[in-house]
């Protein structure tokens, strides 16, 4: 079982690769990468932060990978460094997607209501083309509303009913309703489907990134949606239960590590 992760290094933050490349490994299977960008460090609330876009790598990586002759099972993409790396993207799925294999979209590009530092209309524009070719899109609710195109305000759960229009099995986190946090998705069927976490205060950039990541890595592990939603939630709320006190700069990201083994626990069993 081989997963390849396209997603940004955020050298300190941890949200990205520093998050999945620990999360789908421990699930026990190979975790390949393309990295989009290498930051100094994440673009949520550091100041000055260096970014190096990689596109231009990115075509003589796959010429190699062509002579290798790999494929992946799973292809999650995540953090995009530019608009063209959205049609690498597509074109990497058309090239490296096993047979049966999935393409699993996080269009990260967005978080409480704005978009983060550099993306534009247009990028959410292109990315919506994406969307469309993957077998399932896992946006925050700003990202969802973006794609949509309506005001932050206005999302409702039963919401998600319309991203079918862009893919069959969208995945939207972070909702919230009373003193929960949901995640709603469409079924196999069709039908909204919620799982419900206790929504704990503290933002934290890259949560997002520790759902996907543990979502994929359950998937590769034969967990149906829905075992993997409620795995993947589970992990990052502990995750953020025991940050919320254990990290007094939020900017450093998620003790996601101390989860690990229970998360690892409820995989395997
Ligand atoms: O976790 C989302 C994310 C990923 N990559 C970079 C980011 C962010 C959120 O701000 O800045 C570089």
């Amino acid at each position: 079982m081989r997963v390849l992760a396209i997603n940004d290094i955020s050298c300190i933050g941890k949200c990205s690769l520093s998050v999945s490349l620990p999360i789908i490994s421990a699930c026990g299977v190979t975790c390949d990468v393309i990295p989009t960008a290498i930051l100094s460090t994440h673009t949520g609330g550091f100041e000055g932060y260096t970014f190096r876009d990689l596109t231009d790598d990115i075509p003589s990586i796959l010429a190699h990978w062509k002579t290798l002759g790999v494929k992946f099972d799973f292809i999650y993409s995540g953090y995009l460094g530019s608009m063209e790396q959205i049609d690498l993207v597509s074109a990497i799925k058309k090239e490296f997607l096993a047979e049966g294999g999935k393409l699993i979209v996080d269009p990260v590009m967005g978080d409480n209501g704005k978009l983060y530092a550099g993306f534009t209309k247009a990028y959410v524009e292109k990315m919506r083309g994406l969307c469309r070719e993957a077998d399932y899109i896992l946006p925050n609710v700003t990202e969802a509303c973006y794609l949509l195109g309506i005001p932050y305000a206005e999302y409702m759960q039963e919401t998600a009913q319309k991203l079918a229009e862009l893919c069959p099995r969208p995945i939207v986190t972070g909702i919230h309703q009373n003193n929960d946090i949901l995640v709603s998705y469409l079924d196999e069927n069709g039908d909204l489907q919620t799982y419900s976490s206790e929504n704990i205060a503290g933002f934290f950039c890259g949560a997002g990134d520790v759902f996907a990541s543990a979502f994929v890595g359950a998937l590769t592990r034969g967990k149906s949606e829905r075992e993997a939603v409620g795995l993947a939630a589970d992990f990052t709320t502990a995750a953020i239960r025991r940050s919320a006190t254990e990290v007094p700069d939020k900017r450093y990201g998620l003790n996601f590590e101390a989860e690990i083994f229970t998360f690892l626990q409820k995989l395997n069993t």
